[in-house]
């Protein structure tokens, strides 16, 4: 098999990369190695920036999500059972954000690959990314051979075929746990890390939101947030403690405390509903530098982690992808491989700027275990300060609906 891009992993990154190829006239095969069922269902983000909208959109997969992505503009802050709301248009200049999940965006885009773009092979797991340096790399996968089959790791029993795909450029949208970023050297590698003794329990519920944005909520027990997957299903997170188990917490523990801290001084009401979905997302930031090694080219996940506080997980994969295939098509209009060659530079400095806001955020709302009184007072300072300072308040909204693509 060879291709112009191997791409490996079907995430976002992966299939929205793949899309803009073909619309740019540039073969692809995308690699991935869980069955479709399992990508399409995966419950992660929910927060579109405007320029990822946009650049959905500009491709031909915005159809859907401008029928049933709900626009907001604006969110809460919730502290000291006070509610004050971040206007994102009156603070940028016009700006808003785009509530409609990620396992929808995902469920487009394959549907249009599927239909008119290139190979696509669910099971299809790759084992090892080789001769990066040279102008051939190649992608060492096993293929199950059959759509459909689960494609757990570990699974045993049948242990499909080896195969392996030639290629201009691999990049890898293998996500956090991939193999791609492993074919660059241990010496070359730059690994910025940081861990929270913290993660979040995520609740899916069939009720409708109890707020018609999302509430970001500052309390003595830990963070919560209320976001949503549609008019009439809840998605809802609580801090609790690194290592916890989402079976640890009965349904109505669950609301029982997240009914504590949204607690407000005025009528509000949490409603409550059957709970249909529920699993703990660890926390953590990390950077791996440089985002490219030869022929390959690391984007999404696979480069970088946030913590889900300030929603930018999925707009930072959109945003990888999409200098990538600039690039590559500069590089075949004009012969210049610049803006390839600048790959790295050019996404880390956007992907620094969301582990900036990320950390800011989740250092804004959530309580740490151990923290003192001091450590409090400053947090409510931080809060107090967005609440009341038009410019406080200003870099937030421009942080929460994102930073420019260059
Ligand atoms: P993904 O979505 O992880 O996709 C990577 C894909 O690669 C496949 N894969 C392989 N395929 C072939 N061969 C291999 N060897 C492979 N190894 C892996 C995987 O099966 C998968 O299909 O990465 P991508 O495309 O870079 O997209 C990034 C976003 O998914 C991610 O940034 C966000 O979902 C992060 N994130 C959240 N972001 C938010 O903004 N808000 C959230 O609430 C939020 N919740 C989450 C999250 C990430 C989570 N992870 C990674 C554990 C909740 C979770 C649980
Ligand atoms: C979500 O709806 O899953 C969501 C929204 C905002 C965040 C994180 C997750 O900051």
């Amino acid at each position: 098999m060879r291709t112009t891009v191997g791409i490996i992993g079907a995430g976002p990154a992966g299939l929205l990369l793949a899309r803009l190829l073909r619309n740019a006239g540039i073969d692809s095969v995308v690699l991935e190695s869980r069955d479709r069922a399992y990508v399409e269902r995966r419950q992660r983000a929910g927060i579109l920036e405007q320029g990822t909208a946009d650049v959905l959109r500009a491709a031909g997969a915005g159809e859907r999500m401008d029928r049933e992505g709900l626009r907001h503009d604006g969110i809460e802050l919730r502290f000291e059972r006070e509610r004050h709301r971040v206007d994102f248009p009156a603070r940028t200049g016009g700006s808003s954000v785009l509530v409609y999940a990620q396992t929808e965006v995902c469920k487009d885009l394959i549907a249009l690959q599927l239909k008119e773009g290139g190979p696509l092979l669910f099971g299809a797991e790759a084992l090892a990314v080789e001769g990066a340096l040279t102008d051939r790399p190649r992608i060492r996968f096993r293929h199950e051979g059959h759509e459909g089959h689960e494609g757990h790791e570990g699974d045993e029993g049948d242990e499909g075929h080896e195969d392996v795909l030639d290629c201009d450029y691999v990049v890898g949208c293998d996500g956090f746990r991939g193999v791609a970023r492993k074919a660059v050297p241990a010496g070359l590698s730059h690994v910025f890390e940081r861990t929270y003794p913290f993660g979040w329990l995520g609740i899916l519920a069939d009720v409708a939101p109890s707020h018609d944005e999302l509430v970001y909520a500052r309390h003595d027990r830990g963070f919560a947030l209320l976001s949503m997957r549609s008019p009439a299903v809840s998605r809802l997170y609580l801090q609790v403690p690194e290592g916890t188990e989402a079976g640890e917490w009965a349904d109505e523990e669950i609301w029982d405390e997240l009914e504590r801290r949204f607690e407000t001084g005025d009528a509000w009401r949490l409603e409550r509903g059957p709970v249909t979905s529920k699993s703990v997302t660890p926390m953590r930031s990390y950077v791996h530098e440089p985002m490219r090694y030869g022929r390959l080219f690391l984007a999404g996940d696979a480069a970088h982690i946030v913590p889900p506080t300030g929603a930018k997980g999925l707009n930072l994969a959109v945003g990888d992808v999409v200098t990538f295939a600039r690039a590559l098509t500069h590089l075949g209009d004009t012969g210049s491989a610049e803006r390839l060659d600048a790959y790295s530079e050019t996404c880390l400095r956007r992907v620094w700027q969301a582990e900036r806001f990320s950390y800011d955020m989740t250092t804004l709302l959530h309580r740490a275990p151990g923290a003192t009184a001091f450590d409090d007072r400053i947090q409510l300072a931080r809060l107090r300060r967005v609440a009341t300072s038009r410019a406080a308040e200003t870099d937030l909204a421009e942080g929460y609906t994102g930073f420019p693509l260059e």
